[in-house]
C-alpha cells in the first residue's frame, strides 16, 4: 500500500514544526485540493474549520494533535473515520511536572510567601505533612494516574474519580455520579483532568466546589484544573474565591481563551494563571508516534489510543 497523504489542519498556531517532521516520511498539505480530495489518507488536527474533513473521500484516520479531542468534535461535519488521540511519555511528564508544582505550591504556603517578600513579613505559617491532606484528582485516565503515583510517592493520600471503576493501589477510587459527592467530601485538593464532554460541560460549579472538604493543613480547599476551561464556570470559581468556598487556585485552562483581558481572575490574589501550558504537545516527541501508527495501520495492524466516539473521548 502507498504511504497515505496527510492534510495538517490547525487552528491557533503554525504548524511549521509539525509540517516539517511529518513531511521527513509522507507528503503533507495545509489545504486539500478542493473540497473531495481523493489524494488525503490521514488529518492530523487542533481545531480544524469546520466540515473540512466532512467529504475526503479517502480519510482513513484522524489524529488528533493533543491529548483532548473535544477539538475535533466541535466540527458539525466530522466524519465517521477512527480518531486516535495523544498518550505519550513526553505529554504525560510535562503535566504530572505542571499537576505536582501546583500541589506542593499549595501546600506549601507558595501565595502566602509570594505576598510575604514585597513586604518584607518574616512569617512561617504551620507546616503540615503531605499526609495530612488528601489530593482528588478527577479523571483517572492516562494523565490523573500518571500525576497520582508522583503525589502518592511524595507522601500525600490519592483520591481518584472516574466515570467506570479505576482500582489503583494506595489511591481511594470512586466513580460515577453515585461517588462524586463522596470523592469531593474526602478532598483538600481537587486536580481536575477530566476530558470535556456532553457529561462533564460545566461540572466544576459552585455546587461541587462547596463539597469540598475544609478540615485540611491548609486552612480550606484548593482547586487545580488543567483539563479544559468549559469543564467550570469562571464565574462560580470567583464566587467560591470570594466566599472561602476556595482558599486558592491554579487556573490553566479557561471557559474563553485566551483568558479575556477583562477578567478578574487575572489580578486574583488567590488565583495562579498559567496560559493553557499545562502539557504542550511538542512535535518532536509526537510526530514519530503519529507516523508509526501510519505505517502499522498501513500493514494491517490496529490504531492505537483510538477515541470512543459515544464517550466523546
Ligand atoms: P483519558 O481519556 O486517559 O482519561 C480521562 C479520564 O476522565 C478517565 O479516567 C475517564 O473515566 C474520566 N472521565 C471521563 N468522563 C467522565 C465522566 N463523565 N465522569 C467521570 N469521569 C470521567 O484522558 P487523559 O488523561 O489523557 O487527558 C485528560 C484531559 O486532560 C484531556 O481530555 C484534556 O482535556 C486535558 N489535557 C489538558 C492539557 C493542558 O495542557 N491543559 C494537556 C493535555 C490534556 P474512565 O477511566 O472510566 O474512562
Ligand atoms: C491537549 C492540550 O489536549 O494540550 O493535549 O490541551
Amino acid at each position: 500500500m502507498e504511504k497515505g497523504r496527510i492534510l495538517l489542519a490547525v487552528t491557533g498556531f503554525h504548524p511549521q514544526r509539525w509540517r516539517d517532521l511529518l513531511s521527513a516520511e509522507r507528503e503533507v498539505v495545509l489545504e486539500p485540493d478542493g473540497a473531495s480530495d481523493p489524494s488525503i489518507t490521514y488529518a492530523v488536527v487542533w481545531k480544524q474549520k469546520p466540515n473540512l474533513l466532512a467529504s475526503l473521500p479517502n480519510l482513513r484516520a484522524i489524529f488528533s494533535i493533543g491529548a483532548g479531542v473535544d477539538h475535533i468534535f466541535a466540527d458539525p461535519g466530522l466524519p465517521d473515520v477512527p480518531i486516535v488521540k495523544v498518550v505519550a511519555d513526553n505529554l504525560t511528564q510535562y503535566m504530572t511536572e505542571y499537576v505536582v508544582w501546583r500541589v506542593l505550591d499549595h501546600h506549601r504556603q507558595g501565595l502566602l510567601y509570594r505576598s510575604q517578600q514585597p513586604k518584607k513579613i518574616w512569617h512561617e505559617p504551620q507546616q503540615r505533612p503531605a499526609s495530612d491532606i488528601s489530593v482528588g484528582i478527577m479523571g483517572l485516565g492516562n494523565l490523573g494516574r500518571a500525576a497520582a503515583s508522583v503525589l502518592l510517592s511524595l507522601g500525600f493520600a490519592v483520591n481518584g474519580w472516574s466515570r467506570s471503576e479505576r482500582p489503583m493501589k494506595g489511591v481511594a477510587t470512586y466513580s460515577g455520579e453515585a461517588g462524586l459527592i463522596p470523592f469531593l467530601k474526602a478532598t483538600d485538593i481537587l486536580v481536575v483532568l477530566l476530558p470535556l464532554t456532553p457529561d462533564t460541560h460545566g461540572i466544576i460549579n459552585y455546587g461541587v466546589l462547596k463539597e469540598l472538604r475544609k478540615r485540611n493543613g491548609l486552612g480550606g480547599s484548593v482547586l487545580i484544573n488543567a483539563g479544559r476551561g468549559r469543564l467550570q464556570k469562571d464565574a462560580d470559581i470567583m464566587r467560591a474565591l470570594d466566599d472561602g468556598t476556595l482558599k486558592e487556585a491554579s487556573l490553566d485552562v479557561f471557559e474563553v481563551e485566551p483568558l479575556p483581558k477583562t477578567s478578574p481572575l487575572w489580578g486574583h490574589p488567590k488565583v495562579f494563571v498559567t496560559p493553557h501550558a499545562a502539557a504542550t504537545s511538542d512535535p518532536v516527541h509526537l510526530v514519530p508516534i503519529m507516523l508509526r501508527q501510519m505505517d502499522a495501520f498501513e500493514r494491517g495492524e490496529k490504531l492505537d489510543n483510538l477515541v470512543d466516539r459515544k464517550a466523546g473521548y
